[in-house]
């Protein structure tokens, strides 16, 4: 385990230096917008996501990151959106994100409502720059232009309405209601939460050259790790450590919020988080490579204790 936390650091350095390199420049009468939002990307995430997408890439036999690193900085811009987002005053006006405070308060709320626009829309531009890239014409056969397409649309739909907004919808409808069905707060998991790594994996295991069987597997195993993700993300709120989670818990409980545990009690969120772990990892089998760091991640991010 120590061999792959260590592993993982330098993955996520590796991610973390891709994404430094498509950040915006804090200039311009818009610099207060770009610090803002740069402030957000910097607090030290564990850049799940693009680790996710570089390693669903590596499994699938890929190997030259160039036309995949847009797509990962990209994704991580969308995460940090959402986040900031989501901490907004409107939202759940949370003060502490990542140990650190959270970009309105700094900011300010109307600052950090831009930033996450600014966010939202640099993820694009940073992504369509995979299209102005040299390597394509070395690293990947002829379709590779119908793939960036095919990725850009997944990128685009997994943070949208039919993902990541439409499960924050839920979300806060649910808020309003006297009580949540599970069906309803499976929907909420699979868009809010599971979208954007279903998103992130899909595009990795794509641009590797993976065939349309195989990103729909890893759209099913995805779906199945983001929702265990999003269980495990409650069932720290109830059992977790604030020191290691950088936030308070039992919120929760304080917002006298539906959660995967309130429903079903915490021995069964457990035993679910171990059910959806082994039919994600038994799907991910299948890639050839998934064994090397993929699915060693894949069982972390559902025992994470952080
Ligand atoms: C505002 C459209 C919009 C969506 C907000 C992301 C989100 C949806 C809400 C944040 C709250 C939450 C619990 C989301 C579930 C996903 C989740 C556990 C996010 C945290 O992801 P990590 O653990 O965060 O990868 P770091 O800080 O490591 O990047």
């Amino acid at each position: 385990m120590a061999d792959f936390e260590e592993r993982l650091l330098e993955k996520a350095s590796e991610a973390e230096s891709i994404l430094q390199k498509y950040l915006p420049a804090e200039e311009g009468y818009q610099e207060q917008v770009i610090e803002a939002m740069n402030y957000s990307v910097l607090a030290g995430g564990k850049r799940i996501r693009p680790v996710l997408m570089m390693e669903t890439f590596r499994a699938f036999g890929g190997s030259d990151l160039a036309v995949l690193e847009p797509f990962m900085a990209a994704m991580e811009m969308i995460h940090n959106y959402s986040l900031v987002h989501d901490d907004l005053p409107a939202m759940d006006n949370d003060e502490y994100r990542r140990g650190r405070k959270t970009t309105h308060v700094v900011y300010g709320a109307g600052m950090a409502t831009l930033a996450g626009d600014g966010l939202l829309n640099y993820a694009y531009e940073t992504a369509l720059k995979s299209f102005v890239l040299q390597a394509e014409l070395t690293s990947y056969d002829g379709d590779i232009s119908d793939r960036r397409v095919k990725a850009l649309e997944i990128l685009a739909k997994k943070a949208g309405i039919y993902g990541m907004v439409g499960g924050q919808c839920a979300d806060i409808c649910a808020e309003n209601k006297p009580s949540v069905t599970e069906n309803e707060l499976i929907f909420i998991h699979e868009n809010k939460t599971a979208a954007l790594l279903e998103g992130s994996m899909m595009i990795g295991a794509l641009l590797a050259g993976a065939s349309v069987r195989e990103v729909e597997d890893v759209e099913q195993a995805a779906r199945k790790i983001g929702v265990a993700f999003q269980i495990q993300d409650d069932i720290l709120d109830v059992i977790g450590d604030e020191s290691q989670l950088g936030k308070p818990v039992g919120s929760d409980e304080k917002n006298g919020k539906t959660t995967y545990v309130t429903l079903k009690g915490l021995e069964t969120a457990k035993q679910d988080v171990e059910r959806l772990s082994d039919e994600a990892v038994n799907i991910l089998r299948n890639a050839k490579k998934s064994e090397e760091f993929l699915i060693p991640l894949v069982l972390w991010m559902i025992s994470r204790q952080k």
